[in-house]
C-alpha cells in the first residue's frame, strides 16, 4: 500500500468555475484520487479556495460585500457545488486560513533568513482614476514577448510568460479602462529566484516522465533569455497575509500583503494542517505528509493543473520550499491540461460563455458530464465542448452500452428467473474467452490509469463495457432461454456479476451510477476485481438483486436545442 498525496489547483474565489476550469484539474485530481482509494492505498486529497488578491478584492466590491465575507459565501458556493460534482477532496480548505497565515509568514522568515528575499525600491503603476496602484491582474496591456493584446499584468494568457505590470505594452485599467496611469515609486519585497536557478534546474532534470506540457514550459523559463527572473512576493494590497515574518514586520512594510501567488501554494500544505485540526488530529498528522524528516519520505506527491499554471508550480512555488532549507515534500509528478473550448470559441468567465458549474448541475447530474469531460479532457492538445458531442456521447457510452445492459439483464433475469442470480450450468468455453478479454482489457485501464492517461483510460473502460455488451449479443440468453434455459441462466448469473464489476471500475469516472449499480446488486463489496475469474463468481446463486432506475436518460434533440441557446449567449 502506497501513500499518495493529491493536489488540484486552488480554484480562484472570485466566482463560479465553468467546466473547462473543472476539467483541468478538479476533476481529473478527483477520479485519480478515487481510482487510488479504490485500489488500496492511502490517499491524501486537497483542495482549497485560492482567496487573496486583487480579483477577490474587486469581486466583492463588486457584490457590495466587506472582502473577508464575500470570500466565506462563495468559498461555501464553491464547495457545494465540488460536492454536486462528487469531487472526493479529503479537505476543502480556504487560503486565507489561520495555517496559511502561519505557514506563509514561517516560509517567508526562512527565505528572508537564507538571504533569498531582497527589498526592491520598485516603480509600479498608479492609476489616478482608480486612486490607487494596480497591481498584476489588474493591468491589462500588450505583452511584449508575443503581441497578444489582452495579457494582464501577472501572466500572458496566450504565450503563458509570467509579466510584471511593467513590462506591458500601451497598458490600461483593467478597473475603469483609464489610460491616465502613472509610475510611482513603492518598496517591495522580492524572492531571489535567479540564485536558485541551478538547483530548479537539476531537480527538474532529475524528474522521470513528466509530461512534455510540463517539462517544456518549466525548461522554457529557465533557460529562455530572461526567463527565471526575481519576482515580487508583495503587493499594495489589504486583503492578504500580511508581509510579515513569523509575526515580526519587517521595515516598511506596513499595510502590505503577500503576493497571492506566493501563499496559494503553500495552502496545498496548510490545508492539509486544517484538515488535521477538523479531524481532531495533532500536528503529526498532517506532517506525516508533508515533512520528508517526518514520514513524508515515501509519499507520492502529484499535482494537477491547467497548463497556465505550470510555471508557478515548477519554478515559484519549488524555489519557495527548496530556498527554506526545510525539508518539504517536494512534488513528484505534474499532470497539466491544455485548454478545453466551448462551441467554436473559448469559455470565458468574463463573458459569461459557456456552461458554468451551477447551470451543469441544474440540467443534468454529475456523472452524465464527468463521463464527458474526463473521456474528453484536454490533454495533448486544446479540447471542445460542442453539446452535439455531448449527446451523442451521453447516449451512446453511458445510455446504450452502460445503462442499456443494466436494465436489460436485470428486467430479463426478474422475468424467468425471479430477484435472485440464477444457478444454471458452469461457465463455458464462451464465458471462459470472456473473462480473457476482459482481463487484457481491465489491465490495459489499470496500467492508463496508474500513468494518469485520462482518455484512454475512459477508452478502456467504455471498451470493457462493450465486451458486456457484445457477450450478450452472442450468447443472446433471451433465445437462448427458449431452448436451454440453464445454459440462458449461467449467462444471466455472469452478466449479474459483470454488472458489479462494473460498478467497481466505473466509480472512479461516474461515482452516482456505480452507487447505484452495486446497490442494484444488493452488494457492498467494492473490492478491485485482480483476479476477474474470481470477481465474477461473487454473486452467488440465490443472492437477491434489484432492477435498477433507469441509469441515464438520453439527451433529446429538443434538449439539445434548448441547451445550445440557453448557453450561447453570457450568463
Ligand atoms: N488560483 C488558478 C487561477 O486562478 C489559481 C491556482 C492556484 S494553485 C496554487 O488561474
Ligand atoms: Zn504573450
Amino acid at each position: 500500500m502506497a501513500r499518495i498525496l493529491i493536489t488540484s489547483a486552488l480554484p480562484y474565489i472570485n466566482g463560479i468555475k465553468h467546466l473547462g476550469n473543472l476539467v483541468g484539474s478538479q476533476l481529473p485530481a478527483d477520479l485519480y484520487a478515487r481510482y487510488m482509494r479504490g485500489r488500496g492505498h492511502e490517499v491524501m486529497f486537497i483542495c482549497a479556495t485560492d482567496e487573496h488578491g486583487t480579483p477577490a478584492e474587486l469581486a466583492a466590491a463588486k457584490a457590495g460585500k466587506p472582502v473577508a465575507d464575500y470570500c466565506a459565501e462563495m468559498h461555501d458556493t464553491q464547495g457545494e457545488l465540488a460536492r454536486g460534482f462528487r469531487l472526493s477532496f479529503d479537505h476543502y480548505g480556504r487560503s486565507s486560513s489561520p495555517q496559511n497565515h502561519a505557514l506563509t509568514q514561517h516560509l517567508a522568515a526562512r527565505l528572508g533568513q537564507a538571504g533569498l528575499i531582497e527589498e526592491v525600491t520598485e516603480k509600479q503603476v498608479y492609476s489616478i482614476t482608480d486612486a490607487r496602484f494596480l497591481p498584476d491582474r489588474y493591468i491589462e496591456g500588450t505583452c511584449p514577448n508575443c503581441g497578444y493584446d489582452r495579457a494582464r499584468g501577472d501572466q500572458c494568457e496566450n504565450c503563458t510568460k509570467q509579466l510584471d505590470p511593467t513590462d506591458l505594452v500601451n497598458p490600461r485599467s483593467a478597473i475603469s479602462g483609464a489610460t491616465d496611469l502613472e509610475v510611482r515609486e513603492t518598496k517591495h519585497l522580492f524572492l531571489r529566484q535567479s540564485a536558485l536557478r541551478d538547483r530548479l534546474d537539476q531537480w527538474i532534470d532529475s524528474q522521470q516522465g513528466w509530461p512534455v506540457l510540463t517539462t517544456s514550459i518549466a525548461k522554457k523559463w529557465l533557460h529562455d533569455g530572461n526567463g527565471l527572473q526575481d519576482r515580487g512576493i508583495t503587493r499594495d494590497l489589504d486583503w492578504g497575509v500580511p508581509a510579515q515574518f513569523d509575526g515580526a514586520p519587517w521595515q516598511g512594510m506596513d499595510g502590505k500583503v503577500f503576493y497571492v501567488w506566493f501563499d496559494a501554494p503553500i495552502e496545498y500544505i496548510a490545508a492539509t494542517a486544517e484538515w488535521a485540526e477538523a479531524q481532531g488530529l495533532d500536528e503529526a498528522a498532517w506532517r506525516r505528509w508533508w515533512r520528508e524528516d517526518e514520514g513524508a519520505d515515501d509519499v507520492r506527491y502529484v499535482q494537477f493543473m491547467g497548463k497556465d499554471n505550470v510555471p508557478f508550480h515548477t519554478l515559484s512555488f519549488p524555489a519557495t520550499l527548496m530556498g527554506s532549507g526545510e525539508p518539504w515534500k517536494m512534488v513528484d509528478y505534474i499532470k497539466s491540461f491544455n485548454y478545453l473550448n466551448y462551441d467554436g470559441g473559448q469559455f470565458s468567465t468574463s463573458l459569461g460563455r459557456g456552461v458554468f458549474m451551477d447551470q451543469a448541475l441544474s440540467i443534468l447530474p454529475a456523472d452524465y458530464w464527468r463521463w464527458w469531460l474526463l473521456s474528453h479532457a484536454p490533454e495533448s492538445s486544446d479540447a471542445e465542448f460542442t453539446w452535439e458531442n455531448f449527446q451523442a456521447s451521453v447516449n451512446k457510452d453511458l445510455a446504450d452500452v452502460l445503462g442499456n445492459l443494466a436494465s436489460r439483464v436485470t428486467k430479463f433475469c426478474r422475468s424467468k428467473f425471479g430477484e435472485v442470480v440464477p444457478e444454471g450450468g458452469a461457465y463455458g468455453p464462451r464465458e471462459d474467452q470472456l473473462i480473457a478479454d476482459l482481463t487484457t482489457r481491465l489491465r490495459a485501464y489499470e496500467a492508463h490509469m496508474e500513468a494518469m492517461e485520462i482518455r484512454k483510460s475512459a477508452s478502456e473502460l467504455r471498451a470493457l463495457w462493450v465486451l458486456g455488451n457484445e457477450y450478450l449479443q452472442d450468447a443472446a440468453p433471451w433465445s437462448t432461454f427458449k431452448t436451454d434455459p440453464e445454459a440462458a441462466a449461467a449467462q444471466i448469473r455472469l452478466a449479474l456479476n459483470l454488472i458489479r464489476v462494473y460498478a467497481i471500475v466505473s466509480r472512479p469516472f461516474i461515482p452516482d451510477a456505480a452507487a447505484s449499480l452495486m446497490q442494484a446488486m444488493g452488494s457492498d463489496d467494492w473490492s478491485w476485481p485482480e483476479d476477474l475469474g474470481a470477481a465474477l463468481a461473487t454473486l452467488p446463486a440465490g443472492h437477491a438483486f434489484t432492477v435498477p432506475d433507469v441509469l441515464f436518460a438520453k439527451i433529446t434533440d429538443e434538449q439539445r436545442a434548448d441547451w445550445e441557446t440557453r448557453f450561447a449567449g453570457t450568463r
